[in-house]
């Protein structure tokens, strides 16, 4: 029993989907206008989505009878929530909020306090680290090393952020275990101007502890000493838990997962360089703006909840396994990546949390590419290809940069903005053809997430939003959205097949692996 199929709205909204609404005749200018959240500079328009009152009524419903605010209540008070009944998993809380829960209207609950109050201790800390770089003027450039999670959000956030980076300062990123990857990135810098923040919350990852002394080798060589210019970011014990190696450390916790911890000092290191202290504290602060939104609005205006609302109407109910995000912004290049991770890992689960394999389907494929530019590549699929790829579009009202040009009488963010729309109307409308070929079958599902300019605050608030938009599917469906079992065997097969590499060298004798012995036959 997952709990999700016997709720009663389930056997409604089953029934809803038989006859869902048809967009090709039910797009109007009023269902744009009036099918719409808003929130502090954020709208959700999904007047594109296959949806009507009633079916948004059942939704509604589904979110109650599944208590999915009540449960991330529960999350944002620290109670252990990423546990998995009567088999061996992981036993935590889930406070990535209190990451962010330094601010006005903070939480009461004791395990919430007593988390934020050890985040705010490492960001006093950092504050203090970097007013210390920022008078020595020794570093223009900081390389973070890390992966997956200690990776992807950081990276994500720094690349959309650029724009308000300080003069002279500049980030990258290492995170494959590809010597290509690391030698790229060192040879692009001068390494006596350079800060390498290790991240690393295991303080045992293969590829990152590889690329760390890859690093070192490479600063040694140089004749610099990698005390002065390493900083780590473990949790506290890790066996990367050895100040004396480093010019700083900073922890993080395991009630922070790898994936939710982009506003932990996972992200806060390499974005506090490059913002500089204030601009860290507004990211946080979007953030926390989004996570008091997801706790307190009611189902019906809360925009995370409402997004993972449509997003099961689309899974479950019309039964499309995939989703594309396409951000209208060249900033967000690398964030449809990061909400891979976020999305994939943790909702890409086949039992629920009382260890049962679920009868239904569960985390869609995400992906994406920012538009314009996908429009011209795959959206020839996404238009007239045989599978309706439901689409979350991403859109600011204002660019980064104040400097646009007027080509042909319109700016160049009106242009972004124009195909934007465009796109969505076309998705839902499609275009009547006598030839097939030109035929555009449309009532094909998106929405719109629009706000008014990608700065620091914003994009806090955007990733804060993905981020309960994925617990809050988890919640609906019972499953556990904060731990990954499944990338454990192929690491562990790894190791087996290193093993062989090393005996080669070592002339020991590895473990048989005959399937690994194999590759390491064809590669000879
Ligand atoms: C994320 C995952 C995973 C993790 C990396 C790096 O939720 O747990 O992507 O972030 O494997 O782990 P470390 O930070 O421990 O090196």
């Amino acid at each position: 029993m997952s709990g999700f199929l016997d709720t009663p709205s389930v056997q409604k909204l089953k029934a809803l989907a038989a006859h869902a609404i048809d967009l090709t005749k039910g797009l109007t200018p009023e269902r744009i206008e009036t099918m719409r959240l808003s929130m502090a500079g954020f709208d959700l328009l999904y007047g594109t989505e296959r949806v009507t009152p009633e079916v948004m009524d059942a939704l509604y419903e589904l979110a109650d009878e599944t208590r999915a605010l009540k449960k991330m209540a529960a999350m944002q008070a620290g109670e252990i929530l990423n546990r998995i009944e009567k088999v061996e998993s992981e036993n935590r809380a889930v406070l990535h909020t209190a990451m962010r829960d330094q601010f006005e209207e903070r939480q009461s609950a004791p395990a919430a306090e007593e988390a934020s109050g050890m985040a705010a201790r490492e960001l006093k800390k950092l504050e203090h680290f970097l007013a210390k770089i920022d008078r020595e003027e020794r570093f223009t450039d900081l390389i973070q090393i890390g992966i997956g999670g200690s990776d992807l959000g950081p990276r994500a956030l720094y690349l959309a952020l650029q724009a308000f980076a300080r003069p002279g300062r500049r980030a990258h990123f290492i995170s494959n275990v590809d010597p290509d990857d690391a030698n790229a990135v060192l040879s692009g810098v001068d390494l006596k101007k350079t800060l390498v923040v290790v991240v690393s919350k295991s303080g045992s990852t293969l590829e990152t502890l590889t690329n760390e002394e890859f690093a070192r080798a490479r600063f040694h060589k140089m004749g610099l000493d990698p005390k002065e210019h390493f900083i780590a970011v473990t949790g506290e014990k890790s066996p990367m838990d050895d100040p004396s190696r480093y010019l700083a450390s900073f922890y993080m916790w395991d009630f922070v997962g790898g994936r939710y911890s982009a506003t932990s000092m996972v992200g806060a290191v390499v974005l506090g360089f490059a913002l500089g202290y204030p601009g860290i504290v507004e990211v946080l602060r979007g953030a926390h703006a989004m996570d008091r939104h997801a706790l307190t609005m009611p189902a019906r205006k809360n925009l995370p909840l409402t997004s993972a609302l449509l997003g099961i109407w689309n899974r479950n109910f019309l039964h499309l396994p995939t989703v594309a995000i396409i951000p209208y912004s060249q900033a967000l290049i690398r964030f449809p990546a990061h909400l891979q991770q976020l999305d994939m890992e943790s909702n890409g689960k086949r039992i629920d949390k009382q260890g049962h394999p679920v009868s239904f389907s569960t985390g869609p494929v995400i992906w994406g590419e920012p538009g314009t530019n996908g429009q011209h590549s795959f959206y020839q699929l996404i238009h007239q290809g045989t599978d309706p790829i439901p689409l979350e579009f991403i859109g600011f009202r204002k660019s980064q940069h104040p400097i646009d040009i007027e080509v042909q009488f319109t700016f160049s963010q009106e242009k972004l903005l124009s195909n934007l729309f465009a796109q969505s109307i076309a998705l839902a409308s499609g275009q009547a053809s006598s030839n097939p070929n030109k035929f555009f079958p449309g009532n094909r599902p998106n929405r719109i997430l629009l706000a008014d300019r990608l700065d620091p605050f914003t994009a806090g608030a955007l990733l804060a939003y993905y981020e309960h938009k994925v617990a809050f599917q988890g919640f609906i469906w019972n499953i556990n959205s904060f731990d990954q079992e499944g990338v454990q065997l192929g690491k562990v097969l790894a190791l087996k097949i290193l093993e062989q590499f090393k005996a080669k060298r070592t002339k020991e004798t590895p473990s048989p692996f005959p399937l690994g012995e194999a590759y390491l036959n064809i590669l000879s």
